[in-house]
């Protein structure tokens, strides 16, 4: 654990409406990390630096955490346009737990409706995820699509169906579908969400690929009860870490 204290980026908070609108729905996007040209030198460094896979957020090291070895994933995942949202959120202690990189070339698989706590290995179940566009992301290439209002409820999975790239997926019978948001956004704009609210991925039916970063981050309280690997150590991002339950990166 540290002591030292990182500055909150307060100039980058939502506006009280904002934060109504996220509780609201469960989300709140498109927002804006950077602009479509910064975002293209991140993109010609992760091209140039990472594999020329695909890649579907599971833990393939080539994809998973890289924000702890790349300085550059490193300063894109915590560029204070996104951490300044989530304080607005979560208050401005915060911990960036995980970082995944979501690539869809074209045919790549449809990702099912799910809600990310399913899936996750901590306690308490408080996270925010920025999924930020690295490519233009349309309907057409698999625009990340969310059901407003269902971080509500907890909602069981099922082991997924045939073609689908994750292994289980939501029960979605009796779910309404009508006031799902494609979440359309140009390189450097993100969405945020919490690990409760129902997303979903179609098929890439385009000939773009569609490249995404997803950017997990908790507050101190909760545990990590695994972690990825022996050096996944949590990073803190702002404000204190006055639990010590977990394991942080040294400071540089
Ligand atoms: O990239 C996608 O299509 C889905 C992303 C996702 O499931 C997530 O970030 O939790």
């Amino acid at each position: 654990m540290t002591t030292a204290a990182v500055d909150a980026p307060v100039r980058f908070r939502l506006t009280p409406e904002q934060v109504k609108r996220f509780h609201a729905d469960g989300f709140l996007g498109p927002l804006t990390a950077c602009s479509p040209d910064e975002m293209a030198a991140y993109r010609e460094h992760i091209d140039r630096q990472l594999p020329q896979t695909q890649s579907i957020g599971g833990g393939d090291p080539a994809w998973h955490n890289r924000h702890l070895d790349d300085p550059v994933v490193r300063e894109l995942s915590t560029r204070p346009q996104i951490v300044g949202p989530m304080t607005s959120v979560l208050g401005d202690d915060l911990l960036l737990w995980r970082t995944n990189f979501f690539v869809k070339e074209p045919g790549g698989k449809e990702i099912p409706w799910h809600q990310d706590r399913n899936y996750w290995p901590i306690e308490p179940e408080v996270v925010i995820s920025a999924w930020v566009a690295i490519d233009r992301c349309t309907v057409e290439n698999s625009a990340v699509q969310l059901l407003p209002g269902t971080h509500r409820k907890l909602i069981p999975h099922v082991p997924a169906s045939d073609g689908m790239a994750f292994k289980e997926m939501a029960d979605t019978h009796g779910l309404d579908f009508s006031e799902k948001v494609d979440m359309e956004m140009e390189p450097g704009q993100f969405v945020l969400f919490n690990e409760r609210t129902l997303h979903h991925s179609e098929p890439n039916r385009s000939n773009l690929r569609r490249m995404g970063l997803a950017i997990r981050v908790i507050v101190p309280f909760v545990r990590v009860l695994k972690a990825d690997s022996p050096q996944h150590h949590m990073m803190l991002i702002s404000g204190e870490d006055r639990m010590g339950f977990n394991t942080l990166t040294a400071e540089d």
